[in-house]
């Protein structure tokens, strides 16, 4: 409630009546829920919410170009968002609270000329069904290379990098950690194991939270969530190294509601906004150094990190040639 609180003060006073903002949201609904109820209650805006994962967003901005309907995108992986930034769909905007920032939520902005920002950042890794494990007598994968083990043929699920953003980021971390070649052979024997790709990034852990698969490759910071609501799951990250998503935030080129956008972006930026994320069960890393850590969120300090070239692989080309890839000769091999 104070958090609640504290918010609704930071978003200031009714504006004028129906003051219109459209979001595209790429954080799980419980969090744009939350958003759109505070910062509609507290502001007087009219706050028109669309959820959409960041393959998707990214898809529906490039669609609305000539035309654009949406005002801001409010987090989902920051990959897309550099896309998006490179393409000249979203609009510069330098914050005048970038300082109260993370550096790697800085240097998020910094690369993209200020077109976005980063907002929260949060790791891969596995989620797993403890439950399952048991009963199917399967021990807890620790590594990339135990995911390659004949035990858990059709065990696993994780996103498709073609309309996911958390897949994608799977994608470049392995390319980062092993080269892309040896990244590829990886990905061509880990098919045989995969269950189902999913459209969303999301959906993995919810599947082995609901004892629908033993395994997914999914952020971990989506599994206590899972857990908070009664589900047996446990995240782990994999002992060779991982990469971590850096969830951003832009404002829209041409957006019609952009004094509103710019609001809200400031608004987003501050450490009360950001404490919704936790308070919507959603535990990734707040980018305002001064937002209160919940206990659920992931130790970065015990996890071991690849160094990720953000630049490098949130380029265009380099986004599309690597799916392209991973569609050619991954996807359409025989499971
Ligand atoms: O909110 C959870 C989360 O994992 O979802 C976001 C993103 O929309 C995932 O999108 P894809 O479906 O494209 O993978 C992440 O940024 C965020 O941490």
């Amino acid at each position: 409630m104070a958090t609640l609180a504290a918010a609704m003060l930071c978003a200031g006073t009714p504006a004028a009546a129906q003051e219109q903002l459209n979001i595209i949201c790429s954080v799980q609904a419980e969090w744009c829920n939350l958003i759109q109820t505070v910062y509609g209650k507290t502001t007087g805006v009219k706050v028109n919410m669309s959820l959409k994962g960041s393959g998707e967003a990214l898809a529906q901005l490039i669609a609305e170009r000539a035309n654009p309907k949406t005002d801001i995108w409010f987090g989902g992986t920051g990959d897309p968002h550099l896309q998006a930034a490179e393409q000249g769909l979203s609009l510069e905007y330098k914050s005048a609270s970038l300082a109260q920032l993370h550096d790697w939520a800085q240097a998020q902005a910094a690369q993209s000329n200020y077109r976005t920002v980063g907002i929260y950042s949060g790791p891969l890794g596995f989620g797993y069904n403890p439950e399952l494990l048991a009963k199917k007598k399967l021990a807890v994968p620790k590594s990339w290379a135990d995911l390659l083990k004949p035990d858990y043929k059709g065990e696993i699920q994780v996103a498709n990098p073609a309309s996911s953003g958390t897949a994608y980021t799977m994608v470049a971390t392995l390319v980062q950690l092993w080269g892309e070649d040896k990244a590829f052979d990886y990905m061509k024997a880990l098919h045989r194991n995969i269950q189902t790709y999913t459209r969303s990034g999301t959906g993995p852990i919810k599947a082995v939270a609901r004892g629908e698969t033993t395994v997914s490759i999914s952020f971990v910071h989506d599994g206590p969530g899972e857990k908070l609501q009664g589900f047996p799951v446990e995240t782990i990250t994999p002992a060779e190294g991982t990469g971590a998503e850096i969830g951003s935030m832009s404002i829209i080129k041409g957006a019609r509601n952009l004094e509103a956008a710019k609001k809200f972006y400031e608004w987003a930026l501050t450490a009360q906004a950001q404490q919704f994320g936790a308070a919507a069960k959603q535990f990734q890393l707040p980018s305002n150094k001064g937002a209160k850590v919940d206990p659920n969120v992931p130790d970065f300090k015990k996890i071991r990190f690849i160094k990720y070239d953000y630049a490098k692989y949130g380029a265009s080309a380099e986004r599309r040639r690597l799916i392209a890839k991973w569609e050619k000769e991954v996807n359409s091999l025989p499971r």
